[in-house]
């Protein structure tokens, strides 16, 4: 019997001698794989949502400031370039367009004959890119409708129209635009306006741990490609314009943009592939809303709203209050900051303190698994 069970080891340890050992690139590749699924694992996976105009994706270039290279390239420097010279010549279209339909006298009559100059511009034309000698010779024009009462009256009640928030940046900064060696400063581009068509992914790297940020689009066309991304996130960053209770959105020119935003935010909070997902509320264009309020009355579109209609902020608790609200989880933690998305120094301390809620959330989660 002893003799048959050292036959049997010995042709078992054959045996095992005729199977291939794994050669060195394979082990070399495995190590890479586990390093990579290691990398992967401790990865931060932030999912930007929001509707149109909230500021994720000027969010997303303050991250790139504050823990990326810390300033763009020159490919997409002379593309923002281009998208400045678009946002200056739209709004000012938008503008004279509004100035003529809510019957606004020049306070210099002979600005009508130049506004052909800045009108002759379509749609596809902006779309197309406008070049440096083209704005060049319309800058000078820009600049004076700027400076005629008319516009700024019309622009005093820009909540009847459709104008980007960045346009009064652009035409106080015009003469500086239209210079031939211009080129755009961090703060330029964090004002500049491109709605987000798709998906788009940053990585950055913060303290050895990767932060990986998905920009979705937010306007409604956009937003069926939201559940693409649902998947693997650690939180979502949930931006909401404050300074927009007295406006309407853009796709249907009736919804109040609050109404909107907070519809949007109660599908988000209560779907349940976001049980385990910390969501985190930024009250963001805290800066507008502080301009806004002294001018425009909230309880004339809220009229549940019962604060200081002059506090900025028992308007923004009023807001949160207001977000906070939809969620039927309310055991659930709650997390909000008020945020001025083109202030760096604002979004770099709001950011440290999300980091520090994210990383400790994440994990309990992890030692829960
Ligand atoms: N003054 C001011 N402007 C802001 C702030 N946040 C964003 N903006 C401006 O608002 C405009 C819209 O911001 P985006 O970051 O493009 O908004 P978004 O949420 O990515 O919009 P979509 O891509 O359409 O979903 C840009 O022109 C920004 O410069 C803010 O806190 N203050
Ligand atoms: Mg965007």
């Amino acid at each position: 019997m002893f003799r048959w069970i050292t036959r049997f080891l010995t042709w078992l340890s054959n045996m095992l001698c005729c199977f291939p050992k794994k050669d060195e690139r394979t082990l070399n590749i495995e190590k890479e794989l586990q390093k990579e699924r290691k990398y992967l694992r401790r990865q931060i996976n932030l999912l930007l949502l929001g509707s149109g105009e909230s500021g994720k994706s000027t969010f997303v270039k303050q991250m790139q400031i504050i823990h990326g290279a810390g300033e763009f390239t020159a490919d997409e420097v002379r593309s923002y370039r281009q998208q400045i010279y678009q946002n200056a010549i739209s709004a000012m279209r938008v503008l004279l367009d509004a100035r003529n339909k809510l019957g606004i006298e020049w306070e210099k009559p002979s600005r009508q004959s130049d506004v052909p100059k800045i009108m002759r511009f379509t749609v596809s034309d902006l779309l197309k890119g406008i070049d440096f000698s083209t704005f060049i010779e319309i800058a000078p024009v820009i600049r004076d409708f700027w400076e005629d009462a008319a516009i700024r009256k019309t622009y005093d009640q820009r909540n009847l129209f459709q104008i980007s928030d960045s346009c009064q940046y652009f035409f106080e900064h015009i003469s500086r635009i239209a210079l031939p060696d211009f080129c755009p400063t961090n703060r330029d581009i964090l004002f500049c306006r491109k709605a987000t068509r798709g998906i788009s992914e940053h990585i950055f790297e913060i303290n050895k741990i990767p932060f990986r940020f998905i920009d979705v689009g937010g306007q409604r066309s956009q937003r069926q490609k939201w559940f693409q991304c649902f998947t693997d996130i650690t939180s979502i960053l949930f931006m909401v314009a404050s300074n927009e209770y007295d406006q309407v959105i853009l796709e249907d020119r009736r919804t109040n943009r609050v109404v909107e935003s907070k519809s949007v935010f109660e599908t988000i909070v209560n779907n349940r592939a976001f049980s385990n997902v910390s969501i985190i509320l930024f009250m963001n264009k805290s800066d507008l809303l502080k301009d806004k309020v002294p001018k425009s009355d909230i309880r004339q579109y809220f009229t549940d709203y019962t604060g200081d209609h002059l506090s900025v902020r028992d308007i923004q608790f009023f807001l949160v209050d207001k977000f906070e609200a939809s969620r039927r989880d309310r055991a659930r933690p709650f997390f909000y900051h008020f945020t001025t998305a083109v202030d760096t120094e604002n979004i770099r301390r709001v950011f440290r303190d999300v980091r520090e809620s994210i990383l400790e959330q994440n994990l309990k989660t992890l030692m829960m698994q």
